[in-house]
């Protein structure tokens, strides 16, 4: 099956991408991947699922056909047969001369790798830029099976950059040098899977978030989310980030904080024969990502992030309960 045409995602393509509010820029790149195979498929597969989402997001009440135009790029992905030294830095140089953010892009990998292109080709400058990174891995490596550009490594080359901040959530795989590195270096704040299954703690993570300023970009390895919502990704993890979890951290961080969201990408999304489970959660991750990047913000105060106030069940009162006598 031929590449070179991506399906667009959701209905709500713009033909140009200068008329585009945001590009969605599919990377099928697969290099180094160390266990499990497939991720240069997932970009595909991403595409695929989006047009089965509805296009309305009932919790910000905003339908996005009336929010923004997006374009669908054609997939940036590499040569036959070319490796990392030459790729990544195409890849860098392909990203540049798309004049991206604006447009508002996310990008679809393919393995972690290429988050470093990405972000050296999308601003010339980073020293202002704080990285929010959901994983399941640390990738602190310097180097992994030989090669400085492993996907391990995909947050060290991240740091190469001179960025500002790095807070990683959801870690719940690391070395010890990774670990030392985590807690030494004053750049980065990582927050454990296993600590934030202490409700304080993620409520501190959240409104750790919600103080975020200046331009963000997120990198969302798939595995960081619960490994059922994502059983064919390379290098699975037990545990994780539950969806609504997931949906906090985002909306804390896109939507709740002064930040400005610069850019997006889902890595590590690998399909499956037999299930949709995979491309779905990432392509409605996707979807999130948009809405919360672009609906109005009155639709949703920030201070009640659940709005548990307007559910059915806070109307009732025990008297009503009580005189509802079965038929
Ligand atoms: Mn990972």
């Amino acid at each position: 099956m031929s590449e070179d045409r991506s399906p667009s995602f959701l209905d709500l393509d713009a033909s140009r991408l200068d008329q585009a509010d945001a590009a969605v820029v599919p990377i099928p790149w697969e290099s180094t991947v160390s266990y499990g195979t497939g991720t240069a498929h997932g970009p595909r597969a991403v595409l695929t699922a989006g047009p089965h989402l509805e296009t309305f997001d009932e919790e910000l009440e905003v339908d996005l056909r009336d929010l923004l135009r997006l374009a669908t790029l054609n997939p940036l992905g590499p040569e036959r047969g070319e490796r990392p030294p030459a790729y990544l830095p195409r890849l860098r140089d392909s990203v540049a001369a798309l004049g991206l953010a604006p447009p508002f892009p996310i990008f679809l990998g393919g393995e972690h790798s290429i988050t470093a292109a990405v972000l050296a080709g999308l601003r010339p400058s980073h020293e202002d830029l704080t990285v929010v990174h959901i994983d399941a891995h640390a990738d602190l490596r310097d180097e992994y099976e030989g090669s400085p550009h492993n996907h391990a490594c995909a947050l060290r080359r991240v740091l190469d950059l001179g960025i500002r901040r790095l807070i990683s959530v959801g870690i719940r795989s690391c070395e010890a040098e990774e670990f030392a590195m985590a807690r030494t270096d004053e750049r980065i704040e990582t927050h454990y899977a296993h600590d934030l299954q202490e409700p304080a703690l993620f409520d501190q993570l959240l409104k750790d978030l919600r103080t975020l300023e200046g331009p963000i970009y997120l990198s969302v390895d798939i595995d960081g989310l619960d490994c059922t919502l994502c059983p064919a990704t390379g290098t699975p993890q037990p545990g994780g980030l539950g969806w609504y979890e997931v949906l906090a951290i985002l909306r804390a961080t896109i939507r709740e904080s002064a930040a400005e969201l610069v850019g997006a990408d889902i890595v590590e999304v690998v399909p499956m024969a037999g299930s949709q489970v995979n491309e779905m959660v990432a392509a409605k991750l996707a979807f999130k990502i948009l809405a919360y990047r672009f609906a109005p913000r009155e639709n949703r105060p920030a201070s009640l992030p659940l709005r548990l106030d307007r559910g059915p069940a806070a109307a009732v009162s025990p008297h009503q309960i009580g005189d509802r006598e079965g038929p």
